[in-house]
């Protein structure tokens, strides 16, 4: 690790990041935090552009102010008199310059902590992207890969009374990252998940899953404990509204049960939720929880016991204002406005968005499908890749396991079904199954375009077959869709994950107008109209709820926006495609067929 020798030399290495690669956090290593002790770190921090990445070439965060022969070091930084930045946000849309800035960038502070003898001290980034490096005074503490996903860094043996912290965020777009290069959404960088300091007792509660046996008897819960550390004992869990105090043996660090007892069951129309709590010696985790059951059978989507349609919307982690970082009102305002849609599920699209999504979507009762950016080109013969990209889809189900909402697993969008791509999301898929929990897994694919056929190999692997149509936009013909539904014989449920069509909010012509909000109704009637009459169809996510910001998208219509928004970027205005899935929605729920 220790490379470099002088102040000279540390400039001149070229292979500077080989002594950051190591102390990768990952999946392994997150500690289930919710109902913890926990401090903020957001707020006010000092940083730079760094776009030469001179802090990790030179070593700022030893703040080395003079060489080994006592000559005082001129320094290329000054940490206390940088600008200020208020933490977490994107960059990009915090001021004008930053716009299309796409590099590392240094944020720093000072904190105190008051920690007692025996407590370890976790810093949690809810997300950072792409690439996050912690330092602590003086010390590296590790590196987190991955845009959207937490990470929790272990700080207690570089921790102090009074602590100077350094965040290396880098989110250089790279072909063999996940997400790769080219996608169709804005690569907004920095760390724009709370920050926040976790205070855990040395032994402690590392995993915690709770949820209903999916036996169709509704009357069992099922329990898994991990601890830190390979002890013995018990743990208890208590749901007091359910009159639940039971013991859960614990040997060799974990601990599994099966608890009689018969929940309020979880669904749109009364989203139960309950307190339970889980303690283990000194230590005691919270969370509040539905119990729900979901699966397929003989064709169907069935959510506690009865065939449910899926009627959602496509949605980005995206504003106007905040770019990735919504606020809490934001993500209630898009719930809300699915819900005026007559939704009663959401495809998040096409990254982990934030845990407060699945948090509020627990409390509103909609259901979720949640991705990971396993989209479009992505290295599929890179193991490393492979790696990656396992890891984000690891920490996101690990994150929200615990969510109801949460119902389907989606291991990418759009790829072209080669061989390898194949054995990549082949192997997600399964780890997805083995790790998910009750939960379906799926992906968003590609229509076999020669045939013309719903054929993408990968659907051996899934439960519920995803797929993006574009008839009546990319694809001009719309009699291709009948076409395409008559050729093609699932065998298992389909979710149409997309369609939709580009539209600005107000400019109007007719419905051929490319970019008129005629022609996006048109392509909404249409679709609509074919889409009804098949079978197999258990539920449609179109594209999408509102405009997000978009770097590929240049014409004067849309100005760096994906217009194939039901409304404008800021939701204020609704497009007339809304009214038409908003009317066949409510007809398909008040028929109560659905
Ligand atoms: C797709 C992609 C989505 C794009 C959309 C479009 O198929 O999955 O990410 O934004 O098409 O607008 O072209």
């Amino acid at each position: 690790m220790e490379k470099s020798k002088t102040y000279m030399s540390d400039i001149h290495l070229e292979d500077y990041t080989e002594q950051y690669e190591n102390k990768q956090v990952n999946a392994d290593t997150m500690v289930f935090d919710s109902g913890r002790r926990r401090e903020l770190l957001n707020g006010i921090w000092q940083y730079a552009v760094d776009q030469y990445d001179t802090c990790l070439r030179q070593q700022w965060y030893k703040e080395k102010r003079f060489d080994e022969n006592g000559y005082t070091l001129p320094l290329d930084y000054s940490f206390d008199q940088w600008p200020s930045i208020q933490l977490p946000c994107c960059w990009n849309v915090v001021d004008e310059k930053f716009l299309l800035y796409e590099g590392s960038m240094v944020f720093t502070r000072k904190f105190s902590c008051c920690r007692k003898d025996s407590e370890r001290i976790i810093l949690k980034i809810g997300a950072a992207n792409y690439l996050c490096r912690v330092f602590l005074n003086g010390d590296y503490i590790g590196m987190h890969r991955g845009g959207s996903t937490p990470c929790y860094f272990d700080m207690t043996d570089s921790i102090s009374a009074e602590n100077r912290i350094i965040l290396v965020v880098d989110s250089t777009r790279r072909p063999e990252q996940v997400p790769t290069e080219n996608t169709d959404w804005f690569n907004y960088g920095g760390v724009y998940r709370d920050i926040e300091l976790i205070y855990l007792p040395e032994v402690h509660i590392k995993d915690f899953q709770i949820g209903l046996v999916p036996d169709g008897t509704y009357s069992k819960v099922q329990v898994m404990v991990k601890l830190s550390e390979p002890c013995s004992g018990a743990a208890e869990l208590v749901i007091e509204e359910l009159g639940v105090k039971e013991q859960i043996l614990i040997e060799n660090g974990s601990g599994k049960a099966v608890v009689e007892v018969k929940p309020q069951l979880w669904s749109t129309d009364s989203p139960r939720l309950y307190d339970v709590r889980l303690s283990y010696m000194d230590d005691l985790v919270c969370d509040r929880v539905g119990f729900r059951e979901i699966k397929v059978e003989q064709g169907e989507i069935i959510l506690n016991g009865k065939p449910v349609f899926l009627r959602g919307i496509s949605c980005h982690e995206d504003s106007a204002v905040n770019g990735k970082a919504l606020t809490d009102e934001e993500r209630l305002e898009n719930i809300e406005l699915a819900k005026e849609l007559g939704c009663n599920f959401m495809r998040i699209a096409h990254y982990p968005h934030s845990e407060r999504m699945a948090r509020l979507a627990d409390e509103r009762g909609i259901l979720l499908w949640e991705e990971i950016p396993v989209y479009w080109a992505i290295r599929f013969d890179r193991e490393a890749t492979y790696e990656d990209a396992q890891n984000q889809l690891r920490e996101l189900m690990k994150r929200d396991w615990n969510r109801a909402s949460v119902i389907i697993w989606s291991v990418g969008n759009e790829n072209v079904d080669t061989d390898e791509r194949l054995k990549f999301m082949g192997r997600l898929a399964k780890c997805a199954h083995e790790e998910g929990g009750n939960r379906l897994v799926s992906a968003a694919c590609l229509v076999n375009g020669e045939k013309n056929i719903i054929a993408d190999r990968l659907a051996e692997y899934l439960d519920v077959i995803g797929i993006n149509e574009y008839c009546g936009w990319y694809t001009p013909d719309f009699e291709k869709l009948p076409q395409l539904m008559a050729n093609s014989r699932p065998q298992k449920p389909v979710i149409i994950t997309e369609f939709g069509a580009d539209a600005l909010g107000g400019h109007h012509g007719t419905i051929t107008d490319k970019g008129t909000e005629e022609c996006q109704a048109y392509v909404y009637e249409r679709q609509i109209a074919e889409l009804r009459k098949i079978d197999y169809i258990k539920g449609m996510t179109p594209w999408i709820l509102y405009d997000f910001r978009c770097p590929r998208r240049t014409s004067c219509i849309q100005n760096y926006y994906n217009r194939k928004g039901l409304c404008s970027p800021d939701k204020s205005y609704k497009k007339m495609a809304f009214a038409i899935l908003q009317k066949f929605y409510l007809e398909l729920k008040d028929s109560r067929l659905h």
